[in-house]
């Protein structure tokens, strides 16, 4: 097998998915959950939409209307002062999130090699509720027997949350609730318990003191998450010193548990890195990457709708060889296969 990114890349582009309603137009296919069900690799999309027509001089934002439920526009002016528009990923009013530029669901693509894929014509799960009223995001799907559980990010005016849903066939899906309040993301759950208990990966964001780092919790059902406990910080002067977070569910190795996360630097750029966790209490960290496992290099990464990003939501492990599934630039799907030998040599 080839290491490195795979030469199809990019696997999905927005081209290949079909928008929600004839008046919106896909912007983002990326940042996926992967999982393997049957003979079939299963990838859960990120889709990013925006309204297709705009009057000149304004941004259209969609949200929805938390009364009614339905899809909402909104129609900014571009010259209003109050708002900031450097970041094309979100508004910004006072330093704070005013609204998205873009709303997220999530669909389910099918490949029998992993690499070309089918995609649904419409959306697997779509915001419903106030709390999800701006869009869901970055799904991480871990299989526990026959189900597959998925956390995502709910993103609405009221902070980024992190809800439980779970299926069985990617075709019908229940929503379990919330299991983790505002701010927090990149939710990731082990895939089967330790010494008892479930634990998952989880990033809070705390807003007067403290940075966005990792953080490991526990559960004795999915739902109730407890014995909180710091995992990994920022760096100085490294490839990770702005935020990290969770990103592919981690998977077992003979050596422990094996994260990939995502570091992203003051500028914004996001590297994938690894960090090696204990197999009986995965609170203890054994290693952690020098250098990141991969960092946006290609042209479908360093340019996009937010370029210089590589963040990954899921990686399947096969013998010795990681497929690590991610998004790229906030805009595509790409794919590469890492050899677990290179991804020690950043430790
Ligand atoms: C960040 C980015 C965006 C995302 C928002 C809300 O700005 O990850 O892609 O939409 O947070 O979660």
């Amino acid at each position: 097998m080839r290491i490195g990114r795979l030469e199809e890349n990019p696997i999905i582009t927005t081209n290949h998915v079909k928008p929600s309603r004839p008046d919106f137009k896909v912007v983002g296919v990326f940042n996926a959950g992967v999982a393997a069900i049957n003979d079939e690799i299963v990838l859960l999309l990120r889709v990013a939409e925006m309204p297709v027509h705009v009057p000149g001089n304004s941004i259209a934002v969609p949200v929805l209307n938390e009364q009614d439920r339905t899809l909402e526009i909104k129609y900014l002016n571009k010259n209003d002062p109050r708002y900031n528009y450097e970041d094309s990923r979100v508004v910004k009013e006072q330093g704070r999130y005013a609204y998205l530029t873009s709303m997220s669901h999530l669909r389910v693509a099918r490949s029998k090699d992993g690499v070309r894929f089918v995609i649904d014509e419409y959306p697997s799960l779509f915001p419903i509720d106030a709390e999800e009223a701006w869009g869901i995001e970055d799904p991480r799907i871990t299989q526990l027997g026959n189900r597959y559980y998925i956390t995502y990010s709910a993103v609405s005016p009221k902070g980024v949350a992190v809800r439980l849903a779970v299926t069985e066939d990617f075709r019908n899906f229940e929503r379990l609730g919330l299991i983790l309040p505002p701010e927090n993301k990149d939710v990731a759950i082990f895939p089967g318990k330790i010494e008892g208990k479930y634990f998952m990966l989880h990033r809070p964001v705390p807003k007067s003191i403290g940075s966005p780092e990792m953080w490991i919790a526990e559960s004795p059902d999915l739902m109730h998450w407890g014995n909180h406990r710091f995992l990994i910080g920022l760096r100085e002067q490294s490839w990770d010193n702005g935020r990290i977070g969770g990103g592919a569910v981690p998977f077992l190795t003979k050596d422990g548990w094996l994260e990939l996360y995502h570091g992203a630097d003051v500028n914004d750029r996001y590297c994938m890195g690894a960090v090696l966790l204990d197999r009986e209490d995965p609170g203890k960290v054994l290693a952690r990457s020098r250098v990141p496992v991969l960092m946006p290099e290609t042209d479908y990464e360093m340019n996009g709708f937010f370029g210089g990003v590589v963040f990954s939501c899921g990686a399947l492990l096969m013998d010795q060889t990681v497929r690590m599934y991610y998004g790229a630039a906030d805009e595509v799907m790409a794919c590469a296969d890492l050899s677990l030998a290179d991804i020690y040599r950043t430790f």
